[in-house]
């Protein structure tokens, strides 16, 4: 063992590994936006694609980036220099990074205006809004100058003092605290949503198979680009987090087990949105804004809507922080190396810099009109991060993977071994993965409709 990774940081189980990588994957990407895409696409028929699709390309890739991870014990950047020295697939590791940024920038963004729903229900705040008019409380709270951008530092600051107590002291025991009060608030405040009088209606809008629908492209693009996103595919940050797991945890079972508890985090948030949004004749596909202004309706007609409102958005907040935590930790890791600096220096410095990358998007809603190529500064950054760089980011993860490695070496790494499984998976990200990815990419930017 060299000395770099001698002094390498571990998780301290595998649990706590498997935790962290949920806890990256769940954000608030499963909450809304899965309810949301669901619901545009067919419900059940989504649905069935949607699990196909985690299976047979998201959990490939998933594995790969552990593998990827694991054998090089090194960051995004480091990783592909380790292991394809001089070659230009260190370039992904550059992506990884900036995407990280991006991403981390505007993410805070939003989890401050969670943080400031939080309060509101817990102080009452929220009772008093005027008219019970949520829309207009909504916007006029992001489009201020100030109070988002002080949320969002105040986010920012808690992300940041995870990630300075570090791999096992921070992120690992953070999830380990975050990820089973999230599985016990969810399915408490799901079969709440359930006896509210909605539960037929809104069941079915999720789970009716449109069965017309399952071939139709666009549901498969739409499930391909959301699990994507929710597996936190093609960033680096599950290579990030393998790079701190040890030789002897199997890798094959940890990917099948984010895989599947992420997707049923998806399911039971949209048991917990549809059925109360129904039962308060609410319109299920008012997208981003549900959250903000559809579900405060909802909260404020149910009794204890207070305590429910605000246990809702702590749950949020704690999906949030879990994946925050794990986007700074991509570019800490990378800097970290690169500068030789200590942990907190680096995470002070490059949590301070995303802090500041994200007060144009939080100043873009309302109060300083900033915006590139059309959009908003915050939508920009949201489309240029999902819609560019983890498409592009996955393809070449997948393709390294399937062609810079030897076969050989490629099954026994990532723990499969010379079995039907491993050839399957070898197929799969060779051929099958990028191909499908980089359809979901063209059609992003609109190259192909
Ligand atoms: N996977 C998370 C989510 O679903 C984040 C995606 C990290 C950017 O919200």
């Amino acid at each position: 063992m060299d000395n770099e990774n001698k002094n390498r940081e571990h998780w301290g189980s595998r649990l706590g590994f498997i935790l962290a990588c949920l806890g990256s994957a769940v954000g608030l990407g499963n909450v809304w936006r899965f309810s949301t895409t669901a619901g545009e696409n067919g419900g059940g028929a989504f649905l069935i694609v949607y699990l196909l699709i985690v299976l047979i390309i998201g959990l490939p890739v998933v594995l790969a980036e552990f593998t990827i991870g694991r054998k090089a014990q090194s960051d995004v950047v480091g990783a592909f220099e380790k292991l394809a020295p001089g070659k230009p697939w260190k370039i992904m590791g550059y992506m990884g990074v900036a995407t990280g940024f991006i991403i981390l920038s505007f993410y805070s963004v939003i989890a401050g205006w969670v943080m400031k729903y939080f309060f509101g229900y817990v102080t009452g705040a929220i009772a008093n809004v005027p008219g019970q008019d949520f829309t207009s409380y909504f916007t006029s709270f992001i489009g201020q100058r100030y109070e988002p951008v002080i949320w969002q530092f105040i986010f920012m600051t808690l992300t940041i003092g995870v990630v300075i107590a570090g791999v096992k002291k921070g992120i690992e025991a953070a999830n380990k605290l975050l990820m089973p009060l999230l599985g016990v608030l969810l399915v408490v405040l799901s079969i709440y949503s359930l006896t509210l009088g909605g539960a037929k209606e809104g069941l079915t809008f999720l789970f009716y198979p449109d069965w017309d629908k399952l071939f139709d492209p666009q549901v498969i693009l739409a499930a391909l680009g959301q699990a994507f996103f929710s597996l936190s595919l093609g960033m680096g940050t599950l290579i990030t987090f393998g790079g701190y797991l040890s030789r002897e945890h199997k890798l094959p079972s940890a990917a099948l087990s984010v895989g599947l508890l992420d997707s049923s985090v998806a399911i039971i948030s949209g048991v917990l949105i549809f059925p109360a949004v129904f039962a308060f004749g609410q319109d299920p596909s008012s997208g981003p804004g549900l959250v903000f202004m559809t579900l405060p309706n909802v909260f404020e007609q149910i009794s204890a809507g207070m305590l429910v409102g605000a246990l809702f958005f702590f749950l949020l907040f704690a999906a949030a922080l879990s994946s925050s935590v794990s986007l700074l930790e991509v570019t800490v890791a990378y800097f970290m190396r690169k500068l030789q600096w200590s942990r907190k220096q680096t995470v002070v410095l490059i949590g301070g810099i995303i802090f500041l990358l994200g007060i144009p998007s939080s100043l873009a809603q309302g109060a300083i009109p900033i915006t590139v190529m059309g959009r908003d500064f915050l939508t920009f950054m949201d489309q240029l991060s999902g819609n560019v760089l983890l498409p592009l980011g996955g393809v070449i993860i997948a393709l390294f993977m399937g062609w810079a490695w030897k076969k050989e070496e490629a099954l026994r790494d990532s723990d499969l071994g010379n079995t039907w499984v491993g050839n399957v998976w070898i197929w799969i990200v060779r051929i099958i993965a990028p191909l499908a990815i980089l359809i979901i990419f063209l059609n992003k930017i609109g190259i192909i409709e």
